[in-house]
């Protein structure tokens, strides 16, 4: 922080809140870390201003200032972090089973960072990561599923915040035998962020059942996953139809050449581009 900071004064100023009520956010929540000059006076930084900024945005959601400080972290400091950072915090705080803290990152980093940098920069390596430990013997099944279980739950939350369908509607799914579904998941977040009408049918969905119910909807797209080299080969044998709407696959195992062969299309993993493709589809 600059010698100079913010005073008290200047801190409402910038932020629209009165002189009293910081003061009491600062004693009762811990929220903000001033330093003092070398006559005592409290002086503020930068982030106690976004920290304060960001206060003021949860309570004008509805939330009340306690719960708020709780999700903000309570640690002065705490906001400055990184997605980077978050990122790490995490693989920590799985790495010693600790799932409440695991929530409240999680919670934090969507709150603080926007939903495709928190996706794609936090989310996405987390779990990443997450596989490479296992792999290594460094982390348990168990572990494992603590981090992929709390991701799906707070993306689920966000997925069932319904917004108006302004573009068209896309099924998205895994195939049968495929059971990693988070980064259909993302997709279909941001999908739903983007406009689109979604309906998530998740892990190991029949392609029947897929097909079936992407023409009940009149859907404009059928998205599907594949992270299993097995789900390629079973997707080989079954595409190649004419339909109404166009089928997309994605995921690790897939590949442009292996997709095009089945007469679908291959869209490339990265979250963002992957959208803009979509919208040009059918949005
Ligand atoms: C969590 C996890 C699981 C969970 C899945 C929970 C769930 N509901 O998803 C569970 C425990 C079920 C699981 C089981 C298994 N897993 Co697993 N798992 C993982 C882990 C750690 C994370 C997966 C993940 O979410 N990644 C993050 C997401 C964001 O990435 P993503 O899926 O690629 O999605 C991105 C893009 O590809 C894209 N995308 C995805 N789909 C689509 C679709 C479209 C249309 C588009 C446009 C884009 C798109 O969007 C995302 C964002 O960019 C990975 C490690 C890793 N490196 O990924 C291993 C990993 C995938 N698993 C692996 C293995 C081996 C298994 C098991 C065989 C283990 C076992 N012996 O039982 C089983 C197989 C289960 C099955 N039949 O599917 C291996 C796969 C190796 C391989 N390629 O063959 C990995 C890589 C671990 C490793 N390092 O070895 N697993």
């Amino acid at each position: 922080m600059s010698s100079a900071g913010l005073n008290i004064a200047a801190l409402a100023k910038r932020t629209g809140v009165a002189a009293d009520t910081l003061r009491k956010w600062e004693q009762r929540y811990k929220i903000l870390s001033p330093t003092r000059t070398s006559g005592g006076q409290r002086r503020y930084s930068e982030v106690d201003v976004a920290r304060v900024q960001w206060l003021v945005e949860r309570l004008g959601e509805g939330y009340r200032i306690g719960e708020a400080a709780t999700l903000l972290g309570g640690t002065a400091g705490e906001t400055s972090r990184t997605p980077q950072e978050h990122r790490d915090a995490l693989l920590a705080a799985a790495g010693a089973a600790d799932t409440e803290t695991v929530a409240r990152l999680l919670d934090q980093a969507f709150a603080l960072h926007p939903l495709v940098e928190t996706l794609t920069s936090v989310v996405e390596p987390l779990l990443r990561r997450v596989g490479d430990e296992w792999k290594a013997g460094n982390f348990t099944v168990a572990q494992e599923h603590l981090v992929s279980e709390a991701v799906r739950a707070r993306i689920e939350r966000l997925l069932a915040d319904a917004r108006g369908g302004v573009r068209g509607l896309a099924v998205l799914a895994c195939p049968p035998g495929e059971r990693h579904d988070c980064g259909l998941l993302m997709l279909a977040v941001m999908l739903r962020a983007d406009g689109w009408q979604v309906a998530y049918l998740g892990a190991d969905t029949p392609l029947e059942d897929s097909f079936e119910l992407a023409t009940r909807l009149d859907a404009s797209v059928l998205c599907l996953s594949a992270t299993m080299p097995d789900t390629m080969a079973t997707l080989k044998d079954a595409l190649g139809r004419r339909d109404k709407f166009e089928v997309v696959v994605g995921g690790t195992a897939a590949t442009a050449k292996a997709v095009e062969s089945t007469g679908a299309r291959y869209v490339n993993s990265n979250l963002a581009s992957a959208v803009r493709e979509l919208r040009a589809l059918g949005g």
